[in-house]
């Protein structure tokens, strides 16, 4: 197994981190257009497998040579959010980061699968997917799973319990109209709404929307990228032990919940082949009227692209 991360940033060098400690591949390959920052994160990370305890090799490069033959590609590349920025604010100078860098990527390993992580991300999974000519199966995007760790963790604060007692799902598009789904928000089992108060239960939906601003506005010069990164390879995990986690990714919809062409956050089953499944699960007219207008936003961002 050997997986590419594209992009050493924040989130893609936190997400190789991840990818070794847990000796996913025999070798993890770095790469960015920096000269050096590849190279040397790759070095430093492998310097740290003897003290860590893993075998798995880290390298670094500028040249996508060095990512030929790889099974599974996670995208990090592209410019992150400031204050004041909102994540769509990014579509264009990404959509032709993330284009170029998956037109390189592919030439090299056609038959990996994509995860792609950039801003703004269901419009840039279209991106990956358009240029890669891979079937949707293959091109996966990571939010959800950070929407909803971040909405875990609020209600794990708010209640004094183990974030491990905590099960919820964020559906929808990676963006303020996000739907954190309520109804499905259980603590070991028992309804959240059986827990907590009505205001509180919308005060943490709220807190879980503007999660990303809230560490955009603490950190000045960037984004999250601990939880993003954490959330990438847990996806990568479900995929290369074929687990068929059901996990919330953003997939290509082809008339899921009533939605088609674009790509959002549903539940996905993620294995060997990417996305196993997507699982179509009903929703209540409120659930489904908060998805589709979490769908319009991404159709508008979507039609500023000429895909
Ligand atoms: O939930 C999610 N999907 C997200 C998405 C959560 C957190 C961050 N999210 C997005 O990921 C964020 O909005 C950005 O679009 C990406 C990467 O965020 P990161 O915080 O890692 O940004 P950095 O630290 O600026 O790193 C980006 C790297 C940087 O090293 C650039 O040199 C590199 O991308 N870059 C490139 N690499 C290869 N090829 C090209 N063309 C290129 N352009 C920039």
């Amino acid at each position: 197994m050997k997986i590419t991360v594209i992009g050493a940033g924040h989130v893609g060098a936190t997400t190789a981190q991840q990818l070794a400690q847990k000796e996913l591949a025999e070798e993890v390959v770095m790469v960015d257009v920096v000269e050096g920052l590849p190279q040397g994160k790759a070095l430093d990370m492998y310097e740290s497998a003897p003290v860590q305890g893993f075998d798995t090799m880290v390298t670094g490069s500028n040249d996508y040579g060095a990512t030929a033959g790889s099974q599974i590609a996670v995208i990090t590349a592209g410019l992150a959010r400031k204050p004041g920025m909102s994540r769509d604010d990014l579509v264009e100078a990404n959509a032709k980061i993330v284009g170029e860098v998956t037109e390189k990527f592919m030439a090299k390993s056609p038959n990996a699968i994509l995860i792609v992580v950039s801003n703004p991300l269901d419009i840039m999974c279209s991106v990956a997917h358009a240029k890669s000519g891979l079937p949707s199966q293959k091109v996966v995007g990571m939010a959800g799973i950070l929407d909803t760790a971040r909405f875990r963790s609020f209600i794990a604060m708010e209640l004094g319990v183990s974030v491990r007692s905590i099960q919820a799902m964020v559906l929808g598009g990676h963006g303020d109209s996000m739907v954190p789904l309520v109804r499905y928000t259980t603590v070991s089992g028992i309804p959240l709404a059986d827990l907590l108060a009505a205001d509180r239960i919308e005060a943490l939906v709220e807190r879980t929307r503007k999660g990303g601003t809230e560490i955009v506005n603490f950190l000045k010069t960037g984004s999250a990228y601990y939880a993003p990164a954490a959330a990438a390879a847990e996806m990568v995990e479900s995929i290369v032990y074929n687990q068929n986690r059901l996990l919330p990714c953003s997939a290509l919809l082809t008339g899921e919940f009533g939605l088609e062409g674009i790509y959002m956050g549903v539940p996905c089953q993620l294995g060997a082949n990417g996305i196993e499944k997507i699982v179509d699960i009903d929703l209540t007219k409120d659930e489904l009227a908060a998805l589709s207008a979490s769908a319009e936003a991404v159709k508008g961002t979507l039609s500023k692209l000429n895909l």
